[in-house]
């Protein structure tokens, strides 16, 4: 018997796995192979600059670049190009320019990218500058080494050995990054701890931007607005007493003597619990110019987070808003406000938040999450470019037509002197960095967006898969229109049609429409966004409800405002929508939630299709690790769907239309599930 069984495993694995090697996902896309010495003997690649970054290039390219000869230039002449490049192709030779020595380095990432996905590069000539000056990664990492809303393991960052013992891994993330451009980096959460200042860590910090600055990335660090007093025992901090001033003044001083290129401050101040200017009777510009003035002298930004509010009666969803705008035009010009691109917390999907294009005498940027806290984190597949996209190229009609956020946060419309972009990461120990493999597009595709905010999440996503398996379009063709239709996918199964919040509890990942604690803030209570009745489901943000709508300019504030003209997959964000409500399908809102439930587990089938049919193009490790990942999703999109449809269905009264798979749980069963969060962490 025991004999049999092995002999058919082996006849298994043998039938299996066409492509039997083992891939455990580290190289990212930097998949390049290192060229031949035939190859290098061939051709040669000159840096006319010594400059350490330029020289980076030169080793790149040496040791990967099959192509002709190239010689890469750092010219004066070229300032317009800033960190941008151009690539030429001339008589045979490429040439690649910028302005910077890190622009050399980005251009050399480019061709090695053109080869990768095997594109002709005769007669090439290519010009590319940069969407936004600073292109920045947000981690959420403990000094502890836990990740908020991580799903990818324990922070890379090992504090307890540093700045002695330098992982491999600094490195070897400052090059992916590199490689799509992005220059910046917050090391901690911004649930900050005091003790990031402390002189111990400011020593590792050093440890870690030394290595970090070879591929150009600064660093800037999470600050906690009660430092002062909590390291130094000053009696408070506030940012008018001129004790707390110097103590500022001189910790920036001393971050500066250790790290010179020290980018600056990420601030979460009077938000969830932590400390800021208004526990002194201060505003936000009162915190943020303080910190500012003393940063100012080396060139250091301030980035103060929007992400504001509290458990008043008023909408959660118009708070920041209503916090901001009195302040617009009092922020200092090296403060920048970061914005979360919806007004609640990262949904799978919301409208953009108003605050956008209505400061308009203050610099803005957007925060965008990478990880996945509301989006099944790393159990599954949600490519973000496209929400992303929504986001950035959704028009604010600030100043009439056209006033777009990429256009709003990139400087062109009001000349912000720097512009940035922000991704709470979703990178952690995990050998394959993110967790589920295709969590690294989503990391790819922010980098490729704050670099260049026009291109097409259809283009993001060929180029990452090319980069990242094979460039064989019967791999390619399918597995990018899978990747294209996951985001919405999961807005289908979890929540359709404008729904928001309605998650478990603290945690994020499970369907809890039901879940009510005694005496727990209404404003996180899933009851307090879906607000299912007998009549209904559905905020109601027009005038006659929250008036959330008035935030928006016109003519979106009318569109929002009127049932009848609100984008459907919206509505329930903006209405309390009638069960029978005639959508423009024909449905009743009722049948069409059930639609979109139904097509959400659909879509999360078609994936699990999709992905076994593609397993002759794909290593097996890679390959079984999305295929369980993707089982994962189908079972939880069907526990979100029986969940929702269950519940509100005792609200709706009616029953689930006959052409919609059954529910295959008991509503009671499901209430019961208190999800061991280990299993998903
Ligand atoms: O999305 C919420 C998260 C918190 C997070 C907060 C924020 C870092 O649930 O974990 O805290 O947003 O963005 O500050």
């Amino acid at each position: 018997m025991l004999f049999i069984r092995v002999h058919l495993l082996i006849l298994l694995a043998v039938y299996s796995c066409s492509l039997c090697y083992a891939e455990d996902g580290s190289k990212l896309w930097l998949r390049y192979k290192k060229v031949s010495n035939e190859v290098a003997k061939s051709r040669t690649v000159i840096s006319h600059s010594n400059h350490q970054k330029a020289l980076l290039a030169k080793q790149e390219l040496d040791n990967f670049w099959t192509g002709p000869s190239v010689e890469l230039k750092v010219e004066k002449a070229q300032e317009k190009l800033r960190d941008g490049f151009t690539i030429e192709e001339k008589k045979g030779k490429i040439y690649i320019t910028s302005h910077e020595p890190i622009g050399v380095l980005y251009g050399a990432y480019h061709l090695l990218s053109l080869q990768q996905t095997n594109q002709s590069i005769n007669g090439i000539k290519i010009q590319e500058i940069p969407s936004y000056n600073i292109r920045i990664l947000n981690h959420w990492d403990n000094l502890d080494r836990t990740v908020e809303r991580g799903y990818a393991g324990y922070s890379l960052w090992r504090w307890e050995e540093l700045p002695h013992v330098i992982s491999p891994r600094y490195e070897e993330y400052a090059r992916a990054n590199a490689s799509i451009g992005i220059n910046a980096t917050v090391l901690n959460n911004v649930n900050a701890s005091p003790e990031i200042l402390s002189s111990e860590y400011i020593t590792k910090v050093k440890a870690l931007a030394a290595i970090f600055r070879k591929y150009g990335i600064k660093v800037y660090l999470s600050v906690n607005f009660s430092s002062p007093k909590v390291l130094d025992g000053l009696v408070d901090s506030d940012p008018l007493r001129p004790e707390v001033q110097s103590w500022w003044k001189e910790k920036v001083k001393k971050i500066y003597k250790e790290i010179p290129d020290f980018g600056g401050f990420l601030v979460k101040a009077n938000s969830e619990g932590q400390p800021g200017p208004q526990d002194y009777g201060r505003t936000h510009a009162d915190g943020a110019n303080m910190l500012a003035d003393a940063i100012k002298p080396y060139g250091g930004v301030i980035m103060w987070r929007a992400f504001v509010y509290n458990p008043t009666l008023e909408d959660r969803a118009k708070q920041a808003y209503l916090e901001f705008i009195p302040f617009d035009g009092k922020f200092r010009d090296n403060v920048i406000i970061q914005i979360k691109n919806g007004p609640i917390d990262f949904q799978p999907r919301e409208p953009f938040t108003p605050l956008f294009g209505a400061m308009k005498k203050t610099s803005q940027m957007v925060e965008f999450q990478i990880t996945q806290e509301y989006l099944g984190f790393s159990n599954h597949l949600a490519y973000l470019a496209p929400l992303f996209k929504e986001t950035l190229d959704s028009d604010t009609y600030t100043d009439g037509n056209g006033a777009t956020i990429a256009k709003i946060t990139d400087g062109t419309l009001n000349g912000n002197k720097k512009s940035a972009i922000a991704g709470v990461a979703n990178i952690g120990e995990d050998i394959n960095w993110t967790g589920h493999h295709f969590g690294q597009a989503n990391w790819y595709a922010f980098g490729r967006l704050a670099w260049n905010h026009s291109l097409s999440s259809e283009q993001i996503a060929e180029e990452w898969i090319k980069m990242t398996f094979t460039d064989d379009d019967e791999f390619v063709l399918p597995i990018r229109d899978m990747m294209l239709d996951s985001r919405e996918a999961v807005v289908n199964y979890m929540m359709p049609m404008g729904l928001h919040h309605i998650f478990a509890f603290d945690h994020h990942y499970g369907p809890e429409p039901w879940a009510d604690i005694k005496g727990g803030r209404s404003d996180w209570m899933p009851w307090y966004y879906h607000n299912a009745d007998s009549l209904g489901l559905g905020f109601d943000r027009s005038p006659a409800g929250s008036d959330a709508v008035s935030q928006y300019n016109e003519p979106l504030r009318s569109q929002f405002a009127q049932i009848e003209s609100c984008p459907e997959n919206l509505i329930l964000w903006f209405h309390h929508v009638p069960w029978n409500y005639k959508m423009k399908s024909g449905n009743t809102m009722w049948t069409e939630l059930c639609e979109h439930y139904d097509l959400g587990v659909k879509q999360a089938r078609d994936f699990q299709k999709i992905w076994d049919r593609s397993e002759p193009f794909v290593d097996s490790e890679r390959f079984r690790d999305v295929q369980s990942k993707l089982k994962i999703q189908s079972k939880d999109a069907v526990w979100w769907k029986d969940a929702c449809l269950l519940y509100f269905q005792t609200f709706s009264c009616q029953p689930i239309p006959y052409h919609i798979e059954r529910p295959i749980h008991e509503l009671e069963d499901l209430k019961k599930i208190k999800l061991n969060l280990k299993h998903h962490n």
